[in-house]
């Protein structure tokens, strides 16, 4: 498969179709709850490949799981039939490295040339991995990394996929050093395949920044930190990154709208004291997507 960076381009006219790999927790507003309207409000079509059913996302105690690989290939078959092939994939939150490596095969039967697939790579943050992260599941997400056109590791992932301690990045989030690694890291992710590297949420004192590195490359946004990470961020942040690009838009430009919307409402959720377990305040904020 060969990265054809960003030259897709979704006319008004068309509703572009997009697989949507990812949960569907009924709490944390994260993965599917939070990807789904914002794709729909900007005016693509959103097709969920399902890969767990949770009570509550995983940062909240006792989270029930149900791993739904069991009903890809179902899934998988019924779409061949209906000589399905999307415009976009974005991937997120996998349950394991055998899920893992049905995401690939994914990629190859319902993905073509101009298919845009971005990969989240969620495997852990704050310096720690998920509970269902562990060596298979990192290896097999660099796969993917590798495959995709853009991929959005926030630190901790990035230092995960690189094979770096990732309490040590996140402890010291400033100057020169960490942003000399950090070209580093997405450097050798772009040298196996992948086309772009956005990293999310990199929190400095004052301040939260994204990197993002293409083929051009190296711009930074900034904007105010809120000092927490809330649940369903990074899944925001990717869908947006996703729908722009398929319409079009740099992914310079399509970070910085992305990290323009997180702002507001992540300010908004942090006003109002919102548990950052439950998720961003995103809801009232979709009409600016429209
Ligand atoms: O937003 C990342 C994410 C997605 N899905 C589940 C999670 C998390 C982060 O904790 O637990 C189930």
């Amino acid at each position: 498969m060969q990265n054809k960076v960003f030259k897709n381009k979704i006319s008004a006219k068309q509703s572009g179709r997009v697989a949507v790999v990812n949960d569907l927790s009924s709490f944390g507003k994260c993965s599917l709850t939070a990807s789904l309207p914002i794709f729909s409000c900007m005016g693509l079509q959103a097709c969920p490949l399902p890969t767990a059913v949770l009570s509550c996302q995983t940062g909240f105690e006792n989270f029930f799981q149900q791993d739904m690989t069991f009903v890809w290939e179902d899934f998988f078959r019924s779409w061949q039939k209906m000589g399905v092939v999307f415009d976009g994939i974005l991937s997120g939150y996998l349950t394991g490295s055998k899920q893992a490596e049905k995401v690939e095969d994914f990629f190859r039967r319902f993905g073509n040339d101009d298919t845009l697939f971005v990969v989240d790579p969620v495997l852990g943050d704050d310096g720690k991995p998920y509970p269902n992260t562990d060596e298979k599941l990192i290896a097999q997400m660099r796969r993917l990394v590798s495959m995709a056109d853009i991929c959005t590791p926030n630190l901790t992932e990035l230092c995960l996929l690189t094979g770096v301690n990732p309490h040590e990045a996140v402890e010291k989030t400033d100057g020169e050093d960490l942003s000399y690694r950090i070209k580093a890291a997405c450097a050798a992710l772009m040298a196996d395949g992948c086309g772009a590297v956005a990293v999310t949420g990199i929190r400095t004192e004052n301040s939260v920044k994204n990197f993002l590195m293409t083929s051009k490359g190296v711009t930074v946004t900034e904007s105010p930190s809120y000092h927490v990470n809330m649940s369903g961020a990074g899944d925001i942040f990717s869908s947006i990154l996703t729908a722009k690009v398929l319409l079009g838009e740099s992914p310079e430009s399509a970070v910085a709208a992305a990290d323009g919307f997180l702002t507001r409402a992540i300010s908004d959720t942090a006003k109002n004291n919102g548990d950052a377990k439950h998720g961003v305040n995103f809801e009232k904020y979709l009409k600016d997507l429209i």
